[in-house]
């Protein structure tokens, strides 16, 4: 594969220049690239600048308010809900995590329900910030059908991520982010592009056999990953981030989709606990000495580690050059 060095700074102008000339506003264009920038600064790569000819393929066909103007209400002192008005959703976190931390400090639990809205990032942000506040979060999303239920061979369910966020009191939180799918799109889409098998049991072609052919995979199906039991939480997904926040489930996200290649409309659900309600001011002894063993036995390393490791790093990063020249020659202003 070939690449490029950008500093993350470029990688930060490339996709703000990107979403500006395709008619994001300044706050959605600085909030988006500012989340594929820290994709990037990560190692998140599937969810870095790859997905920006999808951010702007979604500007352009009209399916994204470019200048969407995301409203946060509370519908009870612990239930938020922000309308995104069709934009995509980091504005629509900006404007409503500080408030559903407040809130779960306060009460000890707070949901937050996002709606019309349209994701297309890791799910980690939103659940780190609120770690780095004190709280344990959960956060989930569908998408469109591209996963197989259990036993089946055709698609229901989206490749649905579920992020958690554990505080430390000395240390960044510990945070896991992980699609329901055997593998999340964006990377079996990168191993397609890269020329890349995938393990076996990521999905099905179309003819409901496994594969470890990505291109074929893309054709076919995604399997969620640890059979029945990772079926079930794709389906809770669905219906959290679904049905319970007010927003469709995937199969129907497809339906209103104009198939641009850009994320779905669709819908969110955060939940936000204080543990220093729910238990008492004692509750990090016990979490650091559970993680502390965890941490120190052979072959165990905690989620996010990498990712934090990573950030460390301040220097250049190393961009697949086709996508480069993708962007710079097809999505930015001549
Ligand atoms: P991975 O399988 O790469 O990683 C899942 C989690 O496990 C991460 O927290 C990771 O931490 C951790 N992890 C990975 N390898 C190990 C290991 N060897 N030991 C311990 N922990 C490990 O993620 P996915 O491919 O499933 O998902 C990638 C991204 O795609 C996610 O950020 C997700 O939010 C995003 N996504 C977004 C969708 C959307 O609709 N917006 C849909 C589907 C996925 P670490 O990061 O430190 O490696
Ligand atoms: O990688 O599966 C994925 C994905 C879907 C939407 C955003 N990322």
């Amino acid at each position: 594969m070939n690449t490029a060095s950008l500093s993350l700074d470029e990688i930060y102008a490339l996709a703000h220049k990107a979403l500006l000339s395709a008619g994001a506003s300044e706050e959605h264009a600085d909030a988006v690239a500012d989340v594929v920038t820290r994709a990037e600064r990560d190692g998140s790569h599937s969810h870095g600048l790859f997905r920006i000819p999808g951010y702007v393929a979604s500007l352009r066909s009209g399916k994204v308010n470019g200048n969407a103007d995301p409203k946060l209400s509370m519908r009870s002192p612990v239930v938020l809900h922000c309308d995104g008005d069709l934009g995509y959703a980091p504005l629509a976190h900006r404007r409503s995590l500080d408030a559903l931390a407040k809130a779960a400090k306060e009460n000890g639990v707070a949901t937050l329900s996002v709606t019309r809205t349209h994701h297309f990032a890791a799910l980690w942000p939103e659940t780190e910030a609120l770690g780095q506040q004190g709280l344990v979060a959960i956060a989930c999303v569908s998408y469109m059908p591209s996963v197989a239920p259990f036993g089946a061979s055709e698609a229901l369910y989206g490749t649905n991520p579920l992020s958690f966020a554990w505080p430390r009191p000395k240390s960044p939180p510990l945070v896991f982010d992980m699609a329901t799918a055997a593998m999340a799109m964006g990377d079996v889409q990168i191993a397609a592009r890269d020329g890349h098998p995938v393990p076996a049991g990521t999905g099905l072609n179309a003819d409901g056999e496994s594969t470890t052919d990505p291109k074929e995979i893309i054709k076919g199906v995604l399997l969620p990953f640890g059979g029945h039991k990772g079926s079930h939480i794709a389906m809770m997904i669905e219906l959290l981030a679904g049905p319970l926040v007010g927003e469709t489930v995937s199969f129907s996200s497809k339906e209103r989709d104009s198939s641009d290649g850009g994320p779905p409309q669709g819908g969110e659900f955060i939940l936000a606990m204080n543990p220093d309600i729910l238990s008492g001011d004692e509750w990090h002894d016990q979490s650091e000495a559970f993680l502390e063993k965890l941490d120190a036995l052979e072959g165990v390393r905690l989620p996010a580690e990498r990712r934090y490791r990573n950030r460390q790093d301040t220097g250049p990063r190393q961009i697949n050059s086709d996508l480069l020249e993708k962007i710079q020659t097809t999505l930015l202003p001549t």
